[in-house]
């Protein structure tokens, strides 16, 4: 087989890459480890920055996220009996985020991608290997139904997130990995209820963290901070309910509509950077060269600056012969993971209870209370959640 670009990985980023690519005539193949049943059904993020969902549009699938996702002006920040709201519209020049849910956007994607002449869809594709990308000669190896087949491309993308196979392909001498593992996990609970509230809240308690959140008006998703040795199992709905509003300022929790779980899971938090992000003509796009913990949502709304960093690159490559863009990727990219890093770390760290020492909280608390005071403090955590704009030069 043969085309233009492989992309290792059939999840929003590989996705949303091959159709970015189409739009300019570039043929590629995906290589996915799922069905498309399984990928559909991962609940993940909620939240997508303008930037997502203008390439979504560029992607040419945005009717319905546009029909049917919400979108916000705000945040709600709790702490201390406290309910403080972050006015990121008017903090940013009339910036909104927008609620809907990352199996939609894949839903969406897939519809298009799947209906694309120009991309072919493998799935269950098992054993995939990047190789010969260091040579200028790259090639996808994989087995599909017990027989191996070979790819022969241009460019490699991997879009195969943490646990993929295009990051463990790099010889380990030639990139360096940055991690931390925060001691605690969050536990999400899906349910078929309104939210508590129109906007997303963020709570910081003695308890630990929770979270708000929502996928429309009558389905919300919830969070709570939990220990690294919990398990779903000893979360009954009921236990996680009481434990939520127990994190609530009370007028908050006394609103809050219970209802049997759609979804229960643990997730763990890390912050983790892989550089370079160009290895040859191999390129890493997304989690599988960067993690953040989901407390500023800004996962999926990095990889969307990686793709359209990627899909520009390569546009101008077969367009126009250049390779300065291809040569500019790595490090443009990495310029605004590690903006995203930095905050996804700082909102965790003050919004989460990392010991039982009561100073921490009493500094957590002191924090806040100079934030929500000071229009300088509202606009860093305004400007850095509605997403930090994509390199301008870079075209
Ligand atoms: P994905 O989604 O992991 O997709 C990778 C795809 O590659 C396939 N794959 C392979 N295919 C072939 N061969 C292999 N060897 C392969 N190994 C893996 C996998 O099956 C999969 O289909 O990475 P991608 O596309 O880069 O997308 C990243 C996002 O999924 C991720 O950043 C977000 O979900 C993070 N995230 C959030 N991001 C936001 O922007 N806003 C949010 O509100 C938000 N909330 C969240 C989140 C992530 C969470 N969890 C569970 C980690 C909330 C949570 C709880
Ligand atoms: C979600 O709705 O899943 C969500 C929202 C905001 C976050 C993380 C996750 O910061």
């Amino acid at each position: 087989m043969q085309t233009q670009v492989g992309i290792i990985g059939g999840g929003p980023s590989g996705l949303c890459l091959a159709r970015l690519l189409s739009q300019a005539g570039i043929k590629s193949i995906i290589l996915e480890r799922q069905n498309r049943e399984y990928v559909e059904a991962r609940i993940r993020a909620g939240i997508l920055e303008q930037g997502m969902a203008d390439l979504m549009r560029k992607a040419g699938v945005g009717a319905r996220m546009d029909k049917e996702g919400l979108l916000h002006d705000g945040i709600v920040l709790t702490f201390d009996g406290r309910e403080e709201r972050i006015d990121m519209a008017s903090l940013t020049g009339g910036k909104q985020v927008m609620v809907y849910g990352q199996t939609e956007l894949t839903k969406d994607l897939y519809d298009a991608v799947l209906k694309d002449d120009n991309i072919t869809v493998i799935f269950e594709a098992r054993d995939v290997h990047p190789v010969g990308y260091m040579d200028g000669k790259p090639k996808l190896e994989f087995h599909k139904d017990g027989k191996q087949t070979i790819i022969d491309c241009d460019y490699i993308a991997g879009c195969d997130g943490y646990h993929g196979a295009s990051r463990a392909s790099v010889p380990r001498d030639k990139l360096k990995e940055y991690e931390r593992i925060y001691p605690f996990g969050w536990l999400g609970l899906l349910s078929e209820t309104p939210p508590v509230h129109e906007e997303l809240i963020y709570a910081n308690s003695k308890r630990g963290f929770a979270l708000c959140s929502m996928r429309s008006h009558t389905r919300s998703r919830y969070y709570l901070q939990v220990g690294l040795d919990e398990k779903v199992e000893d979360w009954s709905d009921e236990r996680f309910w009481d434990e939520i509003r127990r994190r609530l300022p009370e007028h908050i929790a006394e609103k809050m509509v219970t209802g049997p779980s759609i979804e229960k899971s643990i997730a763990p938090l890390r912050s983790f950077v892989t550089e370079p992000m160009r290895f040859g003509n191999l390129f890493l796009v997304g989690d599988a060269a960067h993690i953040v913990p989901p407390t500023g949502a800004k996962g999926l709304n990095l990889a969307a600056s990686d793709m359209y960093y990627l899909s520009t690159a390569l546009i101008a490559y077969y367009k126009e012969g250049r390779t300065d863009l291809l040569d500019r990727y790595s490090e443009t990219a990495l310029r605004r993971v590690w903006a995203a890093v930095r905050f996804s770390w700082w909102f965790t760290s003050i919004m989460h209870k990392f010991n039982e020492d009561p100073i921490e909280h009493k500094i957590q608390l002191a924090e806040l209370d100079y934030l929500m005071g000071s229009t300088a403090g509202k606009t860093t955590i305004a400007e850095n959640y509605v997403g930090l704009p994509f390199d301008p030069t870079f075209e």
